[in-house]
């Protein structure tokens, strides 16, 4: 994991702009958004289904850089007073606090912006229309099929009692999607795609994708701001429904484990290569932060 975060800073910062290009202001706060923090999971993911389908190291730094700047871009966003209103990320002042509202919105439009240039500005593939499928997966992982759909279905939620279903249908987009598309777009990158089965991959990246969210919930209800670097307990502060608030730790915990074993078990299906997805898949259930 420490290598590929490595891998991933290194071309983050890459292709971040630097501070001595105008304008300096934006591009400071677009790299304090970015850099030196984070678990980097959607990075991971991508590294490790590459690997399944030996894909080449450099072009899933451009992807996995691409998913990471999707996810910085959605946290300083969902930051902001309009949102969820918080002053801590990643164990410092959110990006709004640091820089200012203005600054933080235009540093996650020019950091989803810079996701699809990662993307699209070399050839990742031999195929051009897969590079160009790769990049709409993107885009809809992050829009309102996705990501910012689940956002807009979480904001309307607050202090609504939200049914099992329903809870799953809004985590599976708003955190889901972009982990499910963190996993195809690393099985993409392959040298020919026949050779791995991306359908199965798919399922596994569904439920590593709700797993995630699961036990975001549980570390919101029972963990430390000092652990977490950002503000806990905030769901119940805000009033929002979560697996918590539905079925209490317990059941949550439960539903995680269950979900963890699903996912290993899709794993198990692959003849070789998915030890490091396994590896991951652990963490990401078993996780303290
Ligand atoms: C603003 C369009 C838009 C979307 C925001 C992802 C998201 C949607 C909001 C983040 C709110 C949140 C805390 C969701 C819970 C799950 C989650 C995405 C946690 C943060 O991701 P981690 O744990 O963070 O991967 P690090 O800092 O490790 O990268």
């Amino acid at each position: 994991m420490l290598e590929r975060q490595g891998r991933v800073e290194a071309a983050l910062d890459c292709l971040l702009p630097g501070v001595e290009h105008a304008p300096a202001r934006l591009h400071s706060a677009m790299r304090y958004a970015v850099l030196g923090g984070g678990k980097r999971v959607r990075p991971l993911l991508a590294y490790a289904a590459g690997e399944l389908v030996a894909a080449k190291p450099g072009h899933l730094d451009l992807v996995a850089s691409s998913l990471e700047l999707i996810h910085a871009y959605s946290l300083v966003h969902d930051d902001l007073p309009c949102m969820d209103n918080d002053r801590m990320r990643r164990g410092k002042p959110t990006v709004h606090v640091e820089y200012d509202e203005a600054t933080a919105l235009l540093v996650g439009d020019s950091l989803h912006s810079l996701a699809f240039q990662a993307l699209t500005d070399n050839a990742l593939v031999a195929d051009a229309t897969r590079q160009l499928a790769m990049a709409a997966t993107l885009a809809r992982a992050a829009g309102s099929s996705g990501m910012a759909g689940g956002q807009a279905i979480d904001l309307q939620s607050v202090g609504k009692r939200l049914s099992l279903p329903e809870l799953e249908f809004m985590h599976v987009h708003k955190t889901g999607a972009l982990i499910r598309a963190s996993v195809q777009l690393g099985a993409m990158c392959a040298d020919s795609l026949g050779a791995i089965d991306l359908e199965l991959l798919d399922r596994f990246g569904k439920l590593a994708g709700l797993g995630f969210q699961l036990v975001d919930d549980v570390l919101d209800a029972e963990s430390s701001t000092a652990t977490l670097g950002k503000t806990v307990g905030k769901d119940a502060m805000d009033n929002k429904p979560t697996y918590v608030t539905a079925v209490g730790v317990e059941r949550s915990r439960k539903l995680a484990s269950e979900l963890c074993e699903e996912a290993l078990a899709v794993l198990e299906q692959f003849p070789r290569g998915g030890e490091r997805l396994g590896d991951l898949t652990r963490f990401i259930f078993h996780r303290e932060f």
